[in-house]
């Protein structure tokens, strides 16, 4: 399996680490403040030096509640952030939504396209195809604010696959290769912890959709549910989930703890090596 991207024909023979890269400054609304620039640059080149094998740059926060933010403050808080993760070496993401921060970072040569909203905004399909950039299109239902009144399904994870079959089906309608698209579940996106759950158990109908499945269970809420943790507790649940998708057929996993996550992927692949030669 691969997943190809502007500069980079993803691997994915082994699963591969995403670092998380959030310019999301919540107190002010002035994005692209010198100090969060500077301070974005330098987590990114400490994610890549902990072992990451992509970065993902995102501008707006997609938790409930987190205010929104017009397309011209999204792209400057990233723009800087982008261009110097762009020399790194790995292939760079950008987590947007909107179709005119896509445009604006694939000018600037970001390798692929993260959308929470499967290219649906009107516009979205259009600036990616003919890039040449990945995308990945992850499920979920209406926007942050509302979202979790959406939160109903007959069978997550029927409805999930059916709409991942979707949205696949009208990317590459729109002229976007199967090659360069990657799905995502959308853990924590209208769903409630026992959807996020059942979906997990249930992934492996996802990856047999025959793309590359990129998952996002880092810090996220299910796992606080589960463990009574907060947010910056949740590393070790973190890490159970993350191994439990690449059981289930995950291929990317989106991270916050890259070193760490990294650490446990050796020693799964540690064992796959001792299996191999017994
Ligand atoms: N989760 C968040 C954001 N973007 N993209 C993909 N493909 N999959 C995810 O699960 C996913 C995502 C979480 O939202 P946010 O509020 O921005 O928090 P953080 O970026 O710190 O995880």
């Amino acid at each position: 399996m691969h997943w190809q991207t502007r500069r980079f024909r993803i691997d994915l023979s082994r699963p591969r680490v995403m670092g998380i890269v959030n310019v999301t400054p919540d107190s002010f609304s002035d994005g692209g403040r010198h100090d969060d620039t500077r301070a974005g640059i330098a987590h990114c080149e400490r994610l890549v030096a902990e072992g990451a094998d992509l970065l993902d740059i995102g501008g707006e926060s997609t938790r409930p509640g987190a205010p929104r933010v017009d397309a011209t403050s999204e792209w400057t808080r990233i723009a800087d952030v982008l261009a110097a993760a762009l020399t790194l070496g790995v292939p760079v993401s950008v987590d947007t939504y909107k179709p005119e921060v896509m445009r604006r970072a694939l000018d600037a040569g970001a390798d692929i396209v993260n959308d929470v909203q499967a290219l649906q905004l009107p516009g979205a399909l259009q600036a990616v195809a003919g890039s040449g950039a990945g995308v990945c299109l992850m499920h979920m239902r209406g926007e942050p604010a509302s979202m979790m009144d959406l939160a109903q399904y007959d069978d997550v994870v029927a409805d999930v696959a059916a709409f991942l079959r979707g949205r696949a089906d009208a990317a590459r309608a729109a002229g976007i290769p199967a090659e360069c698209i990657a799905l995502d579940p959308g853990y924590g996106f209208a769903k409630t912890a026992q959807h996020n759950l059942r979906l997990l158990a249930g992934q492996r109908a996802l990856a047999a959709l025959g793309r590359p499945l990129l998952v996002g269970w880092s810090r996220k809420r299910t796992l606080g549910e589960i463990t009574g943790r907060a947010v910056g507790e949740r590393l070790p649940a973190s890490l159970a989930a993350a191994l439990r998708a690449v059981s289930a057929g995950a291929h990317v996993l989106r991270v916050h703890d890259v070193a760490a996550t990294v650490d446990a992927l050796k020693v799964w692949a540690a064992v796959d090596a001792a299996t191999i030669r017994h």
